[in-house]
């Protein structure tokens, strides 16, 4: 019978699946179509419409022969959002089969016509109204529309796993769990005050004003149990308000507790880097560190929190796949690492192998990521800033400045520790706030074993490169600049003309540069 059902639906839905096709495209990807979510929203909507306006017009005096066609409206177009997603959307949601995404609209809509969701989908559809002809136009008939309550549920998760600040939403769903609480309680009051009689005791709704905000005013007071009520003096009215303060104690602590985990779990990230930093800040008062480098270490954290949101993302990265990693490794840094021109020739496999070792890290203005002489264990990529290559007295000089997607720190790395290659060349210093990527000597090594012509290439690029620029060149512009004092030979006569003949000056240069 149901099999003879689900076609003769199937026939008359077919036109409108068809049109359907093109919007939605043949089936819902759940997790990501946002087609789908915003669907979702306003079935959301509609359920709320159900649960909030239903009891209050379940309580509350609200039919009248006015409001009625009204009503009747409101609750058919809410009738047919539900309608529309049981037969139009649910059954195009993809779902997973040992391990296969199924996409095929028959088995999609076959799976869901299976599903204990659907039960409940035709359970919410059943038009009790229809009872309205024999018994009057009252909201209980619409009491199994509330069943649609996993809808709300999975509009929630969607949406937390789109936003980017999923706290929001949290808040305002805990905010919303607590007024339908007092909504709730508020439709209570007003059965109470209905059956003792409005107006009759001091305790109950007097019968004056706007009865929902009275009632809704009365069960914020009690059960947020800020008192001031009048006193309630019959059994009925000391066991209702007992019950409320009791209601109010536990469910209102428990979503109050939900609110402060909400907002603690946002603030996680913050209440880390502010502990982190304190903790620091302890630590170097207690050990007499010079307020000088006290202080560059506090613009330190500020300025990394601030660039980042984090002040290790390799913690955050660790934590994910292989695959994860990559992905996200890819789509930021592979098509600065093209175009890189050491790297140009080599293996694309290489390159990322070598996105996943980069560690980002940030240096401050004048700091010294690069010290000439010392042993060159790791090379940089600039992510963003700009660093310089100085050298002279007091480093002066500038003799070239590297911008985001430049490498530096590769000459030593690329030289073997035999007579002495292996030593940084020049000192570089960050311009402003420099955030590098930092790629280890071990970690590149490790990859080139495995790209034996990769290697060769970046060797012959080394040499290449420890030629140009290295201790013992001389270019027209290092001239210029004075970078020529580096080289171990005496200065020409051509530089000593440069600085007027004072041959003691220049020495003076030279030994303080070397
Ligand atoms: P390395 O490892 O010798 O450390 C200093 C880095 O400065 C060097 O590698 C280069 O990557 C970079 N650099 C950029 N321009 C120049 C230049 O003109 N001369 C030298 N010696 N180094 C430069």
């Amino acid at each position: 019978l149901a099999e003879v059902a689900f076609a003769s639906v199937d026939a008359v839905l077919r036109p409108l699946e068809e049109a359907m096709d093109s919007v939605l495209g043949h089936t819902i990807d759940p997790f990501t179509d946002r087609v789908y979510i915003a669907w979702l929203s306003l079935v959301t909507l509609a359920f709320n419409y159900n649960i909030w306006f239903s009891t209050a017009r379940l309580c509350f005096p609200y039919h009248t022969a006015e409001a009625i066609p009204y009503w009747f409206l409101l609750d058919s177009l809410a009738d047919l959002v539900y309608l529309v997603d049981c037969l139009l959307f649910q059954p195009r949601k993809q779902f997973v089969k040992g391990g296969d995404v199924i996409k095929d609209r028959l088995l999609t809509k076959k799976n869901y016509r299976n599903t204990e969701r659907f039960k409940t989908d035709m359970m919410c559809l059943i038009p009790f109204d229809l009872l309205y002809m024999q018994f009057g136009f009252k909201s209980i008939f619409r009491a199994n529309r509330l069943l649609k309550a996993e809808t709300f549920f999975e509009f929630s998760d969607r949406l937390e796993s789109l936003m980017t600040k999923a706290y929001i939403w949290r808040v305002i769903r805990t905010i919303g769990y607590l007024l339908f609480m007092l909504h709730i309680n508020a439709c209570f009051y007003y059965v109470a005050s209905d059956y003792q009689g409005i107006g009759q005791t001091k305790w109950v709704y007097s019968g004056k004003g706007s009865a929902y905000l009275r009632c809704f005013y009365h069960a914020v007071r009690s059960l947020i149990n800020i008192g001031g009520l009048s006193e309630p003096h019959t059994v009925f009215e000391i066991t209702f308000q007992m019950l409320n303060f009791f209601i109010g104690v536990f469910v209102f602590s428990s979503l109050i507790g939900q609110m402060r985990d909400v907002i603690g779990a946002a603030t996680t990230g913050q209440t880390y880097f502010r502990t982190s930093m304190d903790n620091t800040v302890s630590y170097m008062v207690n050990n007499h560190i010079p307020a000088l480098v006290q202080n560059r270490i506090r613009t330190w954290y500020t300025y990394t929190w601030d660039a980042q949101g984090m002040l290790d993302e390799s913690e955050l990265l660790d934590k994910m796949p292989l695959v994860m990693r990559t992905a996200i490794a890819v789509d930021i840094n592979l098509a600065t690492f093209q175009k890189i021109a050491l790297f140009q020739g080599c293996d694309q496999q290489m390159l990322l192998d070598m996105l996943l070792r980069l560690k980002s890290i940030i240096y401050l203005p004048g700091d010294f990521v690069v010290k000439k002489g010392d042993i060159g264990k790791e090379m940089y990529i600039i992510k963003s800033g700009a660093v310089q290559v100085v050298g002279g007295p007091d480093n002066s000089i500038v003799f070239v400045t590297l911008k985001a997607g430049c490498v530096f720190g590769e000459i030593s790395l690329l030289q073997s520790s035999k007579d002495g290659g292996n030593r940084r060349t020049a000192n570089v210093k960050a311009q402003g706030f420099a955030n590098l990527f930092v790629l280890e000597k071990k970690d590149l090594f490790d990859i080139l074993v495995h790209y034996p012509e990769s290697q060769k290439v970046l060797a012959r690029k080394g040499k290449k490169l420890m030629k140009a620029k290295g201790p013992a060149a001389k270019t027209e512009e290092q001239k210029k600049t004075g970078l020529a004092l580096f080289g171990p030979k005496p200065p020409t006569p051509k530089l000593l003309r440069a600085f007027g003949g004072n041959f003691n000056k220049l020495l003076k240069l030279k030994n303080a540069a070397s």
